[in-house]
């Protein structure tokens, strides 16, 4: 039929969301009356691709009719179907948070999200610490880019980096979050994206979830989210194998149930010793490890 059309849910606001008509460009005001869900859960998030039906084409309005199946969901922020996450790190002011960081990464790998750390505030840099936090994340398989406001740097590489994906954004207070995504709406984002989108402008926090569609595909994702964050949802079983420098070790182990935290003969720590596994984020893994494990044994202690 004519007046069914898919679309991508850019925001929901009390019930009313904001779907944009991905073939037609076109963004409709849609309820969520008697969504059919095919894949369980309750209500739609941003993010969800639907097919939608029109009910007014002067006035763009329409009603959802079915949700697609989801590729990741979060609860906080309530978004789904995110392929990408930057991870924003300053070198200076605030001083790197490592730790998120690394859980941020460990949620990446868990969800079937690509990570991109972005390592911002470079015309900061001191002791060469630039060089040390793109060199430990490089070295564990990640792509890295510098960027500045200062200096006019890494925009344009940042830019192809978010063709095609829905792409968040993640990392502590002040880091610059606001300060690249500003520039993105300003330079990238499509004039169907802009209709709402010029309310958001020049506002540094956002209480909802919004995606932008940009010029070059793709969207990027307006959320307060994902700045403070906790391993969670996660067996302390599986956790090695979110660490990408550490898989080819793991299995090699002299024991099989090896956590790689103090068992004789674990190839993950030969990794470390090596200088082929960063030391830093090792001792984090022990930590963070530690920390599930502990919660598991409450969990299930009598
Ligand atoms: N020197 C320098 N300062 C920057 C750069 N990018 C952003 N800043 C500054 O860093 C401060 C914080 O930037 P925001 O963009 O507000 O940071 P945020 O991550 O959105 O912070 P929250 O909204 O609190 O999470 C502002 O004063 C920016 O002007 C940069 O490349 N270099
Ligand atoms: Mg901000
Ligand atoms: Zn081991």
């Amino acid at each position: 039929m004519d007046n069914i059309r898919q679309g991508i849910i850019l925001k929901g606001v009390g019930g009313f969301y904001d779907v944009l008509d991905t073939a037609a460009g076109l963004v409709y005001t849609c309820k969520a009356r008697g969504v059919h869900r095919k894949s369980g859960g309750t209500s739609p998030l941003p993010g969800d691709s639907v097919t939608f039906k029109v009910i007014d084409e002067k006035d763009l309005s329409g009603f959802i009719d079915e949700i697609g199946e989801r590729k990741n969901e979060f609860a906080r922020p309530p978004v789904a179907n995110i392929d990408q996450l930057a991870i924003v790190l300053a070198v200076k002011s605030p001083d790197p948070d490592l730790s998120l960081a690394d859980k941020l990464l460990i949620t990446c790998e868990a969800k079937d999200i690509s990570p991109l750390i972005l390592v911002n505030k470079v015309d900061l840099d001191e002791d060469d610490i630039t060089a040390s936090i793109s060199g430990i994340y490089r070295k564990a398989g990640y792509p890295v880019i510098l960027i500045s406001k200062v200096l006019d740097i890494g925009y344009d590489e940042l830019h192809q980096k978010l063709k095609g994906c829905k792409t968040a954004f993640a990392g502590q207070s002040g880091v610059g979050k606001s300060t690249i995504l500003n520039r993105i709406l300003n330079d990238w984002v499509m004039e169907t994206g802009e209709v709402s989108g010029r309310i958001q402008r020049g506002r540094h926090t956002t209480r909802h979830v919004q995606l932008f569609e940009l010029d070059v595909g793709g969207f990027v994702l307006d959320t307060p989210g994902f700045s403070s964050y906790t391993v969670c949802d996660i067996d302390h079983t599986d956790l090695a194998h979110l660490y990408p420098e550490f898989r080819k070790a793991i299995g090699e182990c002299r024991f099989t149930s090896c956590s790689h935290v103090n068992e004789p003969d674990c190839r993950v720590r030969e990794l470390v010793e090596k200088g082929e596994a960063d030391p830093e984020r090792y001792n984090r893994y022990v930590q963070f490890y530690k920390e599930l494990k502990e919660a598991y044994d409450n969990r299930y202690r009598r």
